[in-house]
């Protein structure tokens, strides 16, 4: 059957219900004639039992709420299509990555893990990257992060990680926070969590938004293809955007100016037509190679090094529609790593084995019995037949007197498929050895990749990383747990532990030798892979009234031009009035917005004035100052970054040459300048 990249939306289609302009009825689709007083035994007296309206309509309200995931409970999704730039048939007979021009439906859902479902978006915490490919051969879901390593290496300790990182049980803090005692017990407890530690206190963990992160499958998976031959491989999601992040004072400051940074973030990009792309890509291993590399390919604690095995990119992702409803599909959307299609198998890495059991078992209890692949988003789009019947909520009528098989009264349908046909058939791993509970010698090296990630920061990276560890051992109380982990972390990096040491107070490491490993790989780091560019980014214009009209409209022009997201925020909703009498309409005011909520910001004129109104917009720009931002002005506004050391991200000009938009933007593109940072 054919599928394109509208199937989805049309199966959608059949389940969407449009109430607007009807009457209202009950469940039953009785007319309601009274929706806002209970049927009483007189005017004053008790409500009665046979008010079937108030009783439908408060059980209901009553039941609204499902468990929330629990991890990645607070999430935000949306819809869009991918399409595979070359056939990979040489590799996997996938069918959804064959054929260039055809577009495969997907609907991806990003998440934080720790944070209940109505916690802030801006915390300190890895990033859930999932995505639903509905292919002509059933869904395909790969369940991955924004971070390429886990915490762990068998699934067996997951809820330990869990229950450590999660709030403290007897007091329930901190919400959607890792800086706490039992998080980092756990950290130094158990040491094969330091490289993912690593990743999780450097800027990846604060993304500056879901379109600006990469997205790993973590796990080594299996392509397979029609020949029977198999290679390893790991899957990535490169944003086509860059990986760009937070600063940690702001990503706090949003927590509490906009807990929903991200998902709005995500939203008006889709609105306003900015699609999120991310480009999709394989690192692939014979198998006979398996054991040519200095970690072991099934550890997911370890990367492969992308200058020893190159990712190569194979296709591109564009997401193009918001939700209709979010608990419908962004809340009901069922995740599985063991949603595969022929031609992608699994391996033997302990944590992704556990996963293929818990993902089932998770939305048993989250979503209520077991046929929650009948909800419409996690419908196939492709039909589908067994012989599974009834359970709680069962939509579908399967029609017929048979349900099992083999059977001769329906000659013996639905029928197994030959591989032939698009059966999967799990590939034939030769595999042998004693029942052991343990853990193989070659998962044992939790430090040499840790280091390589150390060694392949910028300086400024190691300065952030520092102070991840500051902030988040700070906030540990007990001092045996912060010596512990100031010890542990010696064996990743001496200098970086003893710097946290000092700023923790306790003991320097002594007896450790500097780790051995000066390996570094320059596609960890961000900042060297940096795209420059202002596509999407927000700007603050700050305005007054008698701001030059003349000017305004040139500069505010060039920047939507740009692809920029110009917002004006002024003392007053309303509109301002230039000093040619041009009109301009306020966004916000200094008390709706606020600088951590920009990219960039500009002051054209008319703030300076009035003394509250210059004092407002002076720690506008201060504050984006020191969150590394550019920040520019023109007229009279250059009073207001006066105070502001001149660098390449100060962009002041009282009387504006005419290329003054194009070096604001040039100084935006940077996205933030480092040479500030002390
Ligand atoms: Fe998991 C959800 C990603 C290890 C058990 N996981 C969940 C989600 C993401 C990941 C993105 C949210 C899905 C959604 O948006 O609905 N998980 C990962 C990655 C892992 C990982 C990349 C390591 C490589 N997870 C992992 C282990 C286990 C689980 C080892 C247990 C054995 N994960 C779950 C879960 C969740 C889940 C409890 C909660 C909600 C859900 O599944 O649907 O089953």
């Amino acid at each position: 059957m054919a599928i394109n990249e509208n199937s989805k939306n049309k199966q959608l289609d059949e389940f969407r219900v449009k109430d607007q302009g009807e009457k209202m009825t009950t469940n039953q689709g009785l007319r309601v004639s009274e929706d806002e007083h209970s049927l009483k035994a007189g005017e004053r007296g008790p409500t009665l039992m046979e008010d079937f309206h108030f009783r439908e309509k408060m059980t209901h309200f009553d039941h609204e709420r499902i468990p929330e995931r629990i991890v990645h409970a607070r999430g935000y999704a949306a819809h869009g299509y991918f399409e595979v730039y070359e056939s990979m048939k040489e590799y996997t007979k996938a069918g959804f990555l064959q054929d260039p021009s055809k577009k495969t439906p997907v609907f991806v859902r990003y998440s934080t893990v720790a944070g209940s479902r109505g916690s802030g978006d801006s915390v300190r915490d890895v990033r859930g990257f999932s995505t639903k490919f509905y292919t002509e051969e059933g869904n395909y879901d790969l369940v991955g992060n924004n971070i390429p390593v886990f915490f762990i290496q068998d699934a067996i300790k997951f809820p330990d990680l869990i229950h450590a990182v999660k709030p403290e049980p007897h007091n329930e803090m901190p919400q959607a926070a890792s800086a706490h005692d039992t998080f980092w017990d756990f950290v130094a407890n158990n040491q094969e969590s330091a490289h993912m530690v690593m990743w999780h206190l450097s800027d990846r963990a604060i993304p500056r938004s879901y379109r600006m992160m990469e997205g790993f499958g973590v796990h080594t998976f299996r392509f397979v293809n029609e020949q029977g031959k198999a290679r390893f491989v790991k899957f990535h999601w490169k944003p086509v955007l860059g990986i760009k992040s937070l600063v940690w004072d702001e990503a706090q400051k949003i927590a509490g100016k906009d807990p929903d940074f991200h998902r709005r973030d995500l939203w008006e990009a889709i609105e306003m037509g900015d699609y999120p792309e991310f480009e999709f890509g394989v690192q692939m291993i014979d198998e006979e190679d398996e054991f040519k590399f200095d970690f072991d390919v099934l550890d997911p604690t370890k990367v492969w090094p992308e200058e020893e095995v190159p990712v190569k990119i194979i296709g591109k992702m564009t997401l193009n529609r918001n939700v209709d409803n979010v608990f419908a599909e962004t809340e009901q959307v069922a995740f599985h790593p063991g949603h595969v299609v022929p031609g992608i198998d699994f391996t033997n890495d302990p944590l992704l084995q556990g996963r293929l059991f818990s993902y089932t078992d998770t939305q048993l209890i989250r979503l209520g019995g077991p046929n929650f692949h009948e909800l419409p988003i996690n419908r196939p789009v492709c039909p589908f037949f067994n012989n599974q019947r009834d359970g709680y909520g069962r939509q579908t009528i399967n029609v017929g007197q048979v349900s099992y098989h083999k059977n001769s009264l329906a000659q013996n349908t639905p029928a197994p498929s030959t591989e032939e046909e698009g059966g999967y058939v799990h590939y034939q791993e030769k595999v042998e050895g004693r029942k052991v509970a343990r853990r193989s010698d070659s998962f044992k090296d939790h430090f040499s990749q840790a280091t390589m990630f150390w060694n392949s920061m910028t300086d400024v990276e190691k300065e952030h990383i520092i102070e991840a560890f500051s902030f988040e051992l700070g906030k540990v109380k007990s001092k045996d747990i912060r010596q512990q982990v100031v010890n542990m972390f010696a064996n990743v990096n001496v200098e970086l532990a003893k710097t946290v040491a000092e700023s923790l107070g306790v003991q320097a490491p002594t007896d450790v030798a500097e780790s051995t490993v000066s390996k570094s790989s320059d596609a960890l780091s961000q900042e060297k892979n940096k795209i420059k560019g202002v596509a999407t980014r927000k700007i603050a214009v700050l305005a007054g009234e008698g701001f030059s009209g003349k000017e305004m409209e040139k500069i505010f022009k060039a920047f939507e031009k740009a692809g920029t997201r110009p917002e004006v925020v002024s003392t007053k909703q309303g509109m301002l009035k230039g000093d040619d009498g041009a009109e301009l309409e306020v966004d916000h005011t200094f008390l709706t917005a606020d600088s951590v909520l920009f990219d960039g910001v500009y002051a054209a004129g008319g703030l300076t004035a009035n003394p509250k109104a210059k004092k407002q917009a002076k720690a506008f720009l201060t504050e984006a100052y020191e969150h590394f931002k550019t920040v520019g002005a023109t007229d009279d506004g250059v009073d207001l970054i006066a105070d502001l050391p001149a660098d390449p991200g100060v962009v002041s000009e009282a009387s504006p040459s005419n290329d003054y938009a194009d070096k604001f933007l040039t100084a935006l593109a940077e996205h933030r300048h480092w040479s500030r940072q002390v």
